[in-house]
């Protein structure tokens, strides 16, 4: 019996449920900003979607620089927040990602820097990616600051992953979507 281009997309859309977990970055949800902005590198380069992290490719953020520079997700309400992703520059001084901190939590006092830390990063490789977990703490806000410190904060891309909790009655439309 022959198998139709409906039924292959059909059986397509069952492995492809099958294989992919449901985690949503939460990150593209939002709005950026940051302390100030060197150049072109505007704070929405660090949620393109895009980890390109050579700077000339044009897809990171960059601050001046600065004493205490910051960036700033804003999810517009609040999550809960299983990891954050962060991809550092690769053409250039890696190192000037050191001790910057996340933040995560509900306040903007002190532009959100001063929401409880998730994390410390002592360092990322040039160009790597690398994931910090946050073990579900709150907030609305995401905050990346370089605390003490006069340096360039620059995020080639930020990530925030959750598991995302669909209603069951959800999944028989997304797999007929996939038919379609
Ligand atoms: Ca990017």
């Amino acid at each position: 019996t022959k198998i139709s281009f409906a039924q292959i997309l059909f059986l397509l859309g069952i492995f492809s449920l099958k294989s992919s977990p449901k985690i949503t970055n939460v990150a593209r949800l939002g709005q950026v900003s940051q302390s100030s902005k060197y150049g072109n590198a505007k704070p929405e380069n660090a949620i393109d979607g895009n980890r390109a992290s050579n700077f000339n490719q044009g897809s990171c953020a960059c601050t001046n620089n600065n004493l205490n520079p910051w960036w700033r997700l804003d999810l517009l309400k609040t999550y809960k927040i299983n990891t954050v992703t962060i991809t550092n520059r690769q053409d250039c001084c890696p190192e000037r990602i050191n001790g910057a901190e996340i933040r995560i939590g509900n306040s903007l006092n002190d532009n959100g820097n001063a929401n409880p830390r998730c994390a410390v990063i002592s360092s990322i490789a040039a160009g790597a990616s690398q994931t910090f977990a946050c073990n579900g703490m709150e907030g609305r806000y995401i905050n990346i600051v370089i605390p003490g410190r006069t340096e360039y904060l620059t995020l080639c891309e930020v990530e925030s992953y959750m598991w995302e909790s669909l209603p069951v009655n959800l999944f028989p439309c997304h797999l007929f979507s996939d038919v379609l």
